[in-house]
């Protein structure tokens, strides 16, 4: 973006407005976006991401270069203009778009001697502020303190590094990084041990879901999860246009014409270098997706980095192990796509099979990704349990006959089977069953 739009932005911005004020530092490397695709703002995400922090980004300072420089990130002469720019808007922090180093971020802060925010504390930022079950909490906690962690773990090797590391010579300053590495250790575990309670009273509640088609919507923040989650299911759930508004799964009985449930489940939004130790603390939240036997990878069609968008959000898949799942890629906001892009998403649309183009928003395309999903549903495999009296032994026959058996037990009271069916099998078995008098009546 042009420096002369910033400088309209310090102009506009009222005199009240209290907010802390941030300048962009970027090196813009031959995988961003921009440097692809013509007509993106190569700042466009990060000032969304810190206009969701509360933060006033009123500047930016970039640089070209093929990689970060190991030591500054951006070359030194750039670091220099930095401070002047950051003098001249009267900064208070300076916001990097990318994870840096504990080192990059020294050499930046002393530059500046200002305040530095990366991109991976800028995200978590906003899921801290955002967090709103206790689950969430722990989750960023955990995540936050997993990154100061490793930092300070740099640091501290660092440090050692430069004092020569001779044993003997533990100076105050090393002791006091050895505490807070002890203190910030056990708070770790203590936060991870309430997260594996928590988990297992979730697992307790999938499952008694055992027997219903899960189906998860993943994508990148902000496609219209939610919305989608809303319009298929009429459930009430929070939809903002602001990045990551939605952490916890929550999850939606959907009334599809089926003979067992159907449940949805909104999940935590995706973005370019989502922190690790964000990925690995939502485990628990993103085992909705994990767990689904469907995912619909909601997508933002009006978005100007759509093919970037799918890509991280495919990678991300591939991190918490969902990149083979049957996913259908649903194609969303059609009714804010360009004239202009139309072409690129039919292209889009004829390269990923089992797609859709809809508009959440006003229900455009629905019906047919509702018909779609029936006629998965329909055909998915089902799965039942059973005991029988030893004296119908013949009926363990028929089921063999119209399934897999794929567990048989001989118990003191009876034969234990558990079975996999074909779709419609388990129905007819279960009929077969009722007219013997070993299932309760459908109830009519
Ligand atoms: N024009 C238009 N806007 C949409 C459509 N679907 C969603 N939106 C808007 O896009 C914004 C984000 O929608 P959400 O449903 O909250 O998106 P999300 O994917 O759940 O986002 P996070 O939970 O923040 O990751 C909201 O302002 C929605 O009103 C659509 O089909 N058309
Ligand atoms: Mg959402």
């Amino acid at each position: 973006m042009a420096k002369q739009s910033f400088d309209k932005r310090i102009k506009e911005t009222p005199a009240d407005d209290d907010r802390e004020v941030a300048v962009i530092l970027k090196a813009v490397m031959p995988g961003d976006p921009s440097v692809k695709l013509g007509g993106v703002d190569p700042v466009a995400e990060i000032m969304a991401l810190a206009d969701t922090a509360g933060l006033r980004v009123v500047s930016a300072v970039l640089q070209k270069r093929d990689r970060p420089h190991p030591g500054t990130y951006v070359g030194r002469g750039k670091l220099e203009e930095l401070k002047q720019e950051a003098e001249r808007v009267g900064a208070h922090v300076i916001l990097v778009d990318d994870p840096i180093s504990p080192a990059q971020g020294r050499n930046i802060e002393e530059t500046t001697e200002l305040r530095v925010v990366d991109r991976s504390e800028l995200i978590m930022d906003i899921f801290a502020r955002n967090a709103r079950s206790h689950q969430a909490k722990i989750q960023i906690e955990l995540a936050q303190l997993q990154y100061f962690q490793s930092r300070l773990t740099r640091m501290w090797t660092h440090l050692s590094r430069m004092e020569g590391g001779e044993v003997g010579t533990r100076g105050p300053g090393e002791t006091q990084l050895e505490t807070d590495r002890r203190i910030i250790g056990k708070k770790i575990s203590v936060l991870r041990n309430r997260l594996v309670q928590i988990e297992k009273q979730a697992h307790t509640q999938h499952k008694s879901r055992e027997g219903s088609f899960r189906i998860a919507l993943v994508g990148y923040t902000n496609a219209g999860k939610s919305t989608m989650l809303k319009r298929l299911t009429g459930a009430d759930v929070l939809i903002e246009n602001r990045l990551f508004s939605t952490l916890d799964t929550s999850t939606r009985k959907w009334d599809l014409d089926v003979p067992f449930d159907v449940l949805l489940s909104d999940t935590v939004g995706f973005i370019r270098k989502l922190p690790h130790d964000l990925v690995a603390s939502f485990h628990a939240t993103l085992m909705e997706a994990r767990e689904a036997d469907l995912l619909l990878h909601i997508i933002d069609a009006s978005s100007l980095t759509i093919e970037f968008d799918i890509e991280s959000v495919n990678r991300t898949l591939s991190r918490i192990e969902c990149d083979e799942h049957h996913t259908l890629m649903i194609f969303n906001k059609l009714d804010q796509v360009a004239d202009a892009q139309l072409i690129d998403l039919q292209h889009l649309l004829a390269e990923h099979g089992d797609s859709f183009a809809v508009s959440a928003a006003d229900g455009t395309g629905i019906e047919k990704v509702i018909e779609h999903i029936l006629g998965i549903a329909q055909l998915r495999e089902e799965r039942g349990e059973y005991q029988l009296p030893h004296s119908r032994s013949d009926l363990a026959a028929r089921l063999r006959t119209l399934a897999t058996v794929e567990r048989e037990e001989f118990l003191d009271d009876g034969i234990f089977l558990e079975a996999r069916f074909e779709s419609g099998q388990k129905a007819r078995w279960e009929k077969a069953l009722r007219e013997a008098g070993l299932l309760p009546p459908i109830s009519s």
